[in-house]
């Protein structure tokens, strides 16, 4: 007995002294008889002392201590092969660090003169793989000073518009007129695709801002294109027929040789251009009796539906396709206005079906989302999880111009500062059989939860999980926190 644990010692002291040299060992490791393995079992068979016995129990044990090793730099090979993904990742993350919020810098200037511009922001331009289910859909602003114009143009994508701030008027023409609309703040207008359209801001002075939702065709399915093409135009804004050849040009129009060129020479406005009180009026709408004449809907106001949700901290407005005057029919897009009071914050919901681009468009506050596609070892991340969660918190500032997008399924809130309500208007995407399901308020999917399915979710009796989740307020509530000081230190101290 006293021998074969000198002899397992033995083996054991030989094992050991290989591991040093374990560089060696990895590589070596993988061939189909390690040579240290057959040296062991050589030195066994060469033992004099050994009967057979003795010499079977020293060739298992070099078996054992073989087979030991190798599941020792497996798990070496697994740990480092862990270590270069979690590099990977964050190397990745480092490059993307927040595909989910968009700022100033990440908008394309398409249009930018002394009295307007506007900027686009094409989802497909984005690249980042959790941004699939938006690829589809581009977001532009125009910001127009008092009295600009701008010049007529079409989209080959259907576009929505939603009049932000400000009085504007809109022209939209078809085979043999066109029909004027007056837009005012929380109005909405559907223009389909390759429709010929002008906007004017009919203000002096306040500036008119219009956020636009370009979606691809009914029916078509492929990224949108945010590039206008102005018709009726000139040099500046170049008008797409200066593409065509002067024969076809001299053909198509019936006029002599470079006519049409030097008229088109002319116009050299810009696409955003300053117009004259006396142009303004014959721009203004014509007071439609009939309302359902035009080819066109009237635009729809957000407001004149009652809000969704409404309490003393906020409220939601929606307009989605079931609205029949709204111009969404057909859609499968949904409108909402959120107003959340200063000091409060919205419910933790999710959209089950839609993908939410949202736009602030005033005051300021802040944005947290749960994603689990996103790796949770961020380098500034001081409290490592378990490797099991990964739920990572996606949060920014939010100020006015500030675009953030929410796919369906992730849970998330929005905070308002203590100085200002906060207000965001949103393109709900995808929004058929939508609903909106929320972990906190009057009705939450947990309080929904049968009682055995509470007991077992969370280990505790129904009604400790009830007192927890009840709460009267529905949707916003006030943002109520204990001194943030405080609340740190207890996290840290975990
Ligand atoms: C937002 O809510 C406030 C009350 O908190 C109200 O005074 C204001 O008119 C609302 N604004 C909009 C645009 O609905
Ligand atoms: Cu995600």
């Amino acid at each position: 007995m006293a021998m074969k644990t000198k002899l397992s010692l033995a083996i054991f002291l030989f094992f050991l002294l290989a591991l040093l040299c374990s560089n060696l060992a990895i590589a070596i490791g993988r061939e189909e008889t390690d040579p240290e393995l057959k040296t062991c079992i050589h030195q066994c068979k060469q033992q004099r002392q050994y009967d057979e016995e003795d010499k079977g129990i020293c060739m298992d044990k070099c078996e054992d201590y073989h087979r030991m090793k190798q599941e020792r730099e497996k798990r070496q090979h697994q740990h480092q092969r862990e270590h270069e993904h979690q590099h990977e990742r964050e190397h990745e993350h480092e490059e993307d660090e927040n595909p989910y919020v968009f700022e100033d810098r990440d908008f394309e200037t398409k249009i930018d003169t002394d009295d307007g511009r506007v900027m686009a922001l094409n989802m497909f331009d984005q690249k980042s793989k959790l941004l699939r289910n938006f690829e589809n859909y581009g977001l532009t602003i125009l910001e127009a000073k008092g009295h600009a114009f701008v010049s007529p143009h079409h989209f080959d994508s259907e576009v929505i518009f939603f009049n932000v701030k400000g009085r504007g008027i809109i022209g939209l023409v078809m085979e043999d007129k066109t029909e004027r609309f007056n837009l005012e703040a929380g109005d909405i207008m559907r223009v389909p695709a390759g429709t010929p359209m002008y906007l004017v801001n009919r203000d002096e002075n306040e500036k008119l801002f219009v956020a636009a939702l370009h979606m691809p065709p009914s029916s078509a399915s492929a990224p949108v294109n945010l590039e206008a093409f102005f018709g009726p135009a000139g040099r500046d804004p170049e008008s797409v027929l200066t593409a065509f050849s002067s024969k076809v040009l001299q053909a198509a129009f019936k006029s002599p040789k470079g006519k049409l060129e030097s008229f088109l020479d002319e116009q050299n406005k810009g696409r955003i251009f300053k117009i004259q009180k006396e142009d303004l009026s014959g721009l203004a709408p014509k007071k439609s009796i009939w309302p359902f004449g035009g080819q066109f809907k009237n635009p729809f106001n957000i407001f004149s539906n009652n809000p969704a949700f409404s309490n003393q901290f906020g409220s939601l407005f929606e307009v989605g396709p079931s609205e029949i005057t709204s111009g969404l029919d057909g859609l499968n897009l949904m409108l909402t206005f959120a107003n959340i009071t200063k000091g409060s914050m919205s419910t933790i919901y999710y959209n089950t079906n839609a993908n939410k681009i949202a736009l602030v468009i005033d005051g300021e506050g802040e944005f947290e989302m749960a994603c689990p596609h996103m790796s949770s070892s961020s380098s500034h991340s001081k409290q490592r999880r378990s490797s099991s969660t990964s739920y990572q918190k996606i949060n920014a500032r939010l100020r006015p111009g500030t675009v953030f997008v929410v796919p369906a399924g992730h849970p998330f809130v929005t905070i308002a500062s203590k100085n200002n309500n906060l207000k965001i208007v949103c393109f709900e995407v995808n929004a058929q059989r939508n609903k909106k399901l929320a972990f906190a308020g009057k009705n939450n999917i947990v309080s929904a939860l049968d009682k055995t399915a509470k007991k077992l979710a969370f280990d505790k009796s129904a009604e400790k999980v009830d007192e927890i989740f009840k709460r009267d307020e529905e949707f916003f509530f006030p943002y109520d926190v204990e001194d943030e000081s405080k609340e740190e230190h207890g996290r840290a101290d975990e």
